[in-house]
């Protein structure tokens, strides 16, 4: 039988997961999980890149836990796991960062925008070298394929790239990963309900346009009904501004309808009728995830017992690679280690 390909990805524990992390990533993991050996992986250390209160990043480590179970991540296909019960990611993340240019960062476009209008001294140094671990989490699990939302391309492009390097000077050690990014239609990349030109995201500080998973049913309908549409009355599918083609898109995200399929349903249609079936759509989807995270989270022990399993499947896979990219560097181990 042929192996499966390895599959990792993760996600922030930054703030509780919105409606674009489920579309550009926990959907399509768990679409396709049956197919690979999947990693998906709570990003701790990435979370720690901005200053956090520490109480709220080990609650939102859990939720996010608890929504990845919640979407339909299984155990027997997807091992779910804190990247920083994981040693060898942050270790990998610093050998790595020696290997990177500073040019490479520098080109960065999240970094260039989560720093911009901030001052040097407010801007911590995690932020410019995390593309580095990034590529540590994905290299570790000798991970083929890597699918994240359209944002996460160049930081895809980078851990390619850093693969490559590793291998070229110090001989045949990373598997060098493929991105996987709106192969599934449409959702990659979805926008802000309040400001369709900026993505949809947990710390944009744009409340009002960002859908949470675990949102009341109620604060998602009128979201969706206060979104920002376009200056005509009635919707265009081919020619839509981009309040609306958001609005489509994630109707068609959640429903799995072609572009035609909406043409037909709402072309010359209101404005408002489109926002009702796109708000009755999301609240069909996300009322049972909504009711199976709230259970996981009434049970932290069970939750905490979950997430010490998936470390240990994890832990022995990433040491593994990691003892290979130290001996390949000249780092010495301890007899016997
Ligand atoms: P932050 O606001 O802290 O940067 P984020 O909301 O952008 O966080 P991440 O944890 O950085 O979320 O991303 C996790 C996954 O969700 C990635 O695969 C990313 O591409 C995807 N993702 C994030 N925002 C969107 C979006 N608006 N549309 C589609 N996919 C998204
Ligand atoms: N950088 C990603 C989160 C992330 C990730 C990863 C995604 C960290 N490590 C490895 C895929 C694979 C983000 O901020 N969206």
């Amino acid at each position: 039988m042929p192996s499966l390909p390895v599959v990792f990805s993760g996600i922030q524990p930054s703030g509780a997961p919105h409606l674009g992390n489920y579309l550009g990533a926990i959907r399509p993991w768990v679409v396709e999980q049956a197919e690979s050996r999947n990693y998906f992986c709570i990003v701790d250390l990435h979370a720690l890149t901005v200053e956090r209160d520490p109480a709220q990043l080990a609650d939102q480590t859990r939720e996010l836990a608890a929504v990845y179970w919640a979407c339909g991540i299984d155990p027997a296909h997807s091992t779910v796991f804190v990247q920083s019960h994981v040693a060898a990611h942050a270790e990998l993340g610093w050998l790595l960062t020696c290997l990177t240019p500073m040019g490479w960062l520098e080109r960065m476009t999240q970094f260039k925008e989560k720093a911009r209008g901030e001052q040097a001294e407010r801007v911590g140094a995690g932020l410019f070298t995390y593309p580095a671990l990034m590529a540590a989490d994905i290299l570790l699990y000798r991970t083929e394929l890597v699918p994240v939302g359209e944002d996460q391309r160049q930081h895809l492009e980078l851990a390619r790239d850093l693969a490559q390097r590793f291998n070229h000077r110090y001989g045949e050690t990373f598997v060098v990963p493929q991105p996987r990014i709106g192969h599934l239609g449409a959702g990659s990349r979805v926008m802000g309900l309040d400001d369709p030109t900026t993505k949809m995201s947990k710390t944009g500080g744009q409340e009002a346009g960002c859908i949470l998973l675990l949102d009341p049913p109620d604060l998602i309908r009128r979201k969706v009904l206060r979104a920002q549409t376009d200056s005509g009355r009635e919707v265009a599918v081919e020619v839509a501004g981009p309040g609306v083609a958001n609005l489509v898109d994630i109707w068609r995200a959640v429903t799995g309808a072609s572009r035609e399929d909406a043409g037909r349903c709402f072309d010359g249609r209101g404005y408002g009728e489109l926002k009702r079936r796109v708000a009755d759509a999301l609240l069909e989807v996300l009322a049972p995830i909504q009711d199976r995270a709230l259970a996981l989270l009434r049970d932290r022990a069970e939750l905490d017992r979950r997430l010490a399993d998936g470390a240990a499947v994890a832990q022995p896979v990433a040491a593994g690679t990691l003892a290979r990219a130290r001996r390949r560097l000249g780092l010495l181990s301890l007899p016997g280690g």
